[in-house]
């Protein structure tokens, strides 16, 4: 366990990126009824992760980790969850069978609310009110009342996340998963790319694997590994008040745990020397991911595993790289190298959303698909030069048949990009793009293994 620490411990140090509460009071009132409600993961779940990523730091199996930019109150709709969930099924499914390896399924689901911001402040037109800081902390509206932070939104944050997660968990070992449904799956718009007729292909050819079995006299239906999976939940440990409130004592181990996901991840902002994030998330027994931009250097790096994970536990720490496409393979290898150096197990994710945001002519956000594909090549390649395991995918994405990111089979246009814009924070790959980048991900994978 670690020392000198407290789930409070993180109020003695830098906290960037936090909102501002006017009524302390409320506040307060919000987090003391937080701290009672159940948990929504058990410690024991955390621990299954770490051991599964230990598979993944040890190059036997690979991490899928994708959803939402930001989960909003709004598009809070089954539908949204359950084809969100199934186009990562799917993209595991491609993975797994292209690649020979187990794949590690986390969302970015059920609890991924609160985004970081480049400034405290937004201008329009002569106004200047609080950013956005999503939605369990204030609204996106631009005006005054909307702006204001409410701890109030982070009770139905958690409201939002529970319901979410209990249908995760129902979709991944209720039937829905079973992977007789391979078929199934398949999205009615998915039809105009194609990588559909690719994944049908690969439907079919584990259609007849199962019915081989059967034949055999294995009944699949009677294997649990055939008919569910494991589906892990994650965010960005951001706002710190809420996660406190669900940082609980694992009744087994006695280890504190943040209950409110398996696994947590820090921000490219908030892993700075000092930062109250670090110091919250080196107390928490649970797996962590941490961001690596442009601006991290070796040195800095070793000292937060350090900080992060003293007992270099494998499966404890992934770390998850957003450099941009033209940048990943100046940046990327000195890492490599240092992390290798040291003997340290962490699982290299490669986040190929992040560094690749450009502004359309039209003024909408985008990312260019062939420069997502760029960075995952780029990342593919350092791995293979410096003989580790390009082990993971952490993607901004979505079931919807939305037009955020450009390119793609579909071409997604800059002219198009206004049709189906729905995002609350940045960019998200529609359903069709996930899958190309699933194929494209298990050709690497495939050149890895050789
Ligand atoms: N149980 C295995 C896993 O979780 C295989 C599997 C994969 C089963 C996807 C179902 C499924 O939908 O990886």
């Amino acid at each position: 366990m670690a020392t000198n620490w407290t789930p409070d411990s993180w109020t003695q140090y830098e906290a960037r990126q936090l909102p501002e509460y006017a009524d302390k009071a409320a506040l307060d009132r919000a987090t003391a009824e937080l701290a009672h409600y159940p948990p929504l993961v058990f410690a024991g779940e955390a621990r299954a992760l770490t051991a599964d990523l230990a598979q993944v730091a040890a190059g036997k199996a690979f991490l899928l980790q994708g959803g939402d930019c930001a989960e909003s109150f709004a598009e809070f709709h089954p539908n949204n969850i359950r084809d969100t969930f199934r186009v990562i099924l799917q993209m595991a499914v491609v993975l797994t069978y292209a690649s020979k390896l187990p794949v590690v399924k986390v969302g970015r689901m059920a609890g991924q609310f609160a985004k970081p911001r480049s400034a405290n402040m937004e201008e329009v037109n002569g106004v200047s009110l609080p950013s956005y800081r999503g939605d369990i902390v204030n609204d996106i509206a631009f005006d005054a009342a909307s702006r204001e932070p409410d701890p109030d939104r982070m009770i139905r944050a958690y409201n939002q996340a529970a319901a979410t997660l209990n249908l995760l968990r129902a979709f991944a070992q209720g039937g829905y998963a079973n992977l007789h449904q391979v078929h199934a799956w398949t999205l009615d718009f998915m039809g105009r790319s194609p990588w559909a007729a690719q994944y049908q292909a690969v439907a079919e050819r584990i259609g007849d694997a199962l019915d081989f079995m059967a034949a055999c006299g294995i009944n699949p239906q009677t294997v649990p590994q055939l008919n569910g999976t494991n589906f892990y939940t994650s965010h960005e440990a951001l706002l710190l008040p809420y996660e406190q409130a669900f940082t609980r004592r694992d009744s087994l181990t006695g280890d504190w745990y943040d209950t409110s996901a398996h696994m947590l991840w820090i921000g490219d902002r908030t892993r700075f020397e000092g930062s109250a994030h670090v110091e919250y998330l080196r107390g928490i027994g649970n797996p962590i991911g941490l961001k690596c931009g442009p601006s991290l250097e070796p040195d800095a790096l070793l000292r937060l595993l350090d900080t992060l994970d003293p007992a270099r536990t494998p499966g404890r720490i992934t770390l998850i790289t957003r450099y941009g496409h033209d940048k990943i393979e100046k940046h990327l290898p000195s890492l490599v190298r240092a992390v290798k150096r040291e003997g340290r197990p962490v699982v290299w994710s490669c986040d190929p959303m992040h560094g690749n945001v450009v502004k359309a002519a039209n003024g909408y956000k985008t990312r260019p698909f062939e420069r997502i594909l760029a960075e995952v090549r780029g990342f593919f390649a350092v791995h293979r030069a410096e003989g580790t395991h390009g082990g993971g995918i952490h993607a901004e994405m979505t079931g919807q048949n939305v037009t955020e990111c450009t390119g793609g089979a579909v071409d997604v246009t800059e002219q198009s990009l206004a049709d189906r814009y729905h995002t609350h924070c940045d960019p998200r790959l529609n359903a069709g793009q996930s899958i190309e980048l699933a194929f494209l991900l298990a050709e690497m994978l495939n050149q890895e293994m050789r």
